[in-house]
């Protein structure tokens, strides 16, 4: 039993915090802060691995319910499940990841956005993604950048349905309320302003640039990453210089400057060799990654996820993680993207190795 003292301080805070509460305003000690509810300071999201056998039947199912004119976008997004338990979305707290679909003949219109974007593209060829004036031909394991404000659209010339991985920085976007959308004026698909390909052409080969090319904005003025040249690039790597967590690991920068290819987003690729398993670490960053060839594990604050080619997992930020190639005789290839450009820019990005 309380003494009445306690009982009469308890009834003076709860009338003190009614008060308040009409004037909008809230003890900093009373409110019930989020990271102390229920999961920890670092679980705003939890791992989790979608099955490129389960996603790929219902991307392709939408071909027969919607079309690109109906709906803008032929996506589905990737939902974190803790995320939507908390009425959120997204794939990590900062970033959305969706998969869509073209069908031959198909336009999705031409618009830009202030969220920054990027395509790794899963199955088919024959389409391609305008960015600001110039045509991205897509084809398996390219990166292709849409970065904030820029203007893309989508369309297909070829056969078959073309699938791709989107990653976006939505959530992060919303969370600073500065979503803004656009439509192309005028026309369903925008001025092709530069040659096809014109960018992976101006940097054609690392440690080359044009001498009189001039760049200003703050993202990587080369638009398309074709696999072909990062597979080259992971397979010419010095075996010696392995890193400890993601063995063989390239990121995609900007060719003039060496930085993350957009303000939010930074993308790698790397190439788990045979039976190697990393070892473990953390880092505050969250991410996505497409499995890209091959087939392993990822272990998560000790939970094994396993993935094979077309799968997508999501890693939330502070999680202990480390990756394993399940085959003894072939490579294994992931593409990643994350927030840590973001983090780093803020001067919170942090990272620990375990044992
Ligand atoms: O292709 O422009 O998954 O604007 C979400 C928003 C894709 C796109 C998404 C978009 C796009
Ligand atoms: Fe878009």
């Amino acid at each position: 039993m309380s003494s009445p003292g306690a009982e009469d301080q308890r009834k003076a805070q709860a009338d003190f915090y009614a008060g308040l509460e009409q004037l909008y305003l809230l003890p900093n000690w009373a409110r019930e802060a989020e990271s102390q509810v229920a999961h920890g300071p670092h679980a705003a999201a939890v791992p989790w691995l979608w099955k490129w056998s389960e996603v790929r039947p219902n991307i392709l199912r939408t071909v027969s319910l919607v079309t690109p004119e109906d709906v803008e976008r032929r996506a589905i997004g990737l939902i974190n499940p803790r995320l939507r338990e908390l009425g959120r979305r997204g794939a990590t707290p900062t970033l959305t990841a969706a998969v869509q679909l073209i069908m031959p003949g198909e336009v999705a219109v031409s618009h830009h956005h202030t969220p920054a974007a990027l395509r790794v593209i899963m199955e088919g060829k024959g389409a391609y993604t305008a960015v600001d004036g110039e045509r991205c031909w897509m084809e398996p394991g390219d990166l292709i950048l849409t970065p904030a404000w820029t203007f893309h659209d989508h369309k297909h010339e070829g056969e078959g349905p073309m699938i791709w991985l989107d990653g976006l920085d939505v959530p992060l976007i919303r969370s600073i309320d500065s979503n803004f959308f656009e439509r192309y004026p005028g026309q369903r698909q925008q001025a092709l302003t530069q040659p096809d390909g014109a960018s992976t052409r101006r940097f054609a080969s690392a440690g080359l640039r044009p001498a009189a090319f001039k760049w200003d904005k703050p993202y990587s003025p080369l638009t398309r990453y074709p696999w072909e040249r990062t597979e080259q690039a992971l397979q010419a790597m010095i075996e010696k210089e392995a890193t400890p967590f993601d063995d063989l690991y390239l990121e995609y920068v900007n060719p003039l400057t060496g930085a993350a290819v957009m303000p939010s987003m930074g993308c790698y690729a790397q190439r788990l060799r045979p039976g190697v398993q990393t070892r473990s670490h953390r880092h505050n960053a969250s991410a996505v990654y497409y499995v890209c060839r091959g087939s392993g594990y990822t272990t998560i604050e000790g939970k094994r996820f396993e993935w094979c080619q077309g799968d997508v997992l999501a890693l939330p930020g502070w999680h202990w993680h480390a990756h394993a190639n399940g085959s003894t005789t072939e490579d294994a290839y992931l593409i990643s993207f994350t927030d840590e450009p973001l983090l780093k820019y803020l001067g919170i990005f942090r990272e620990q190795s375990g044992e």
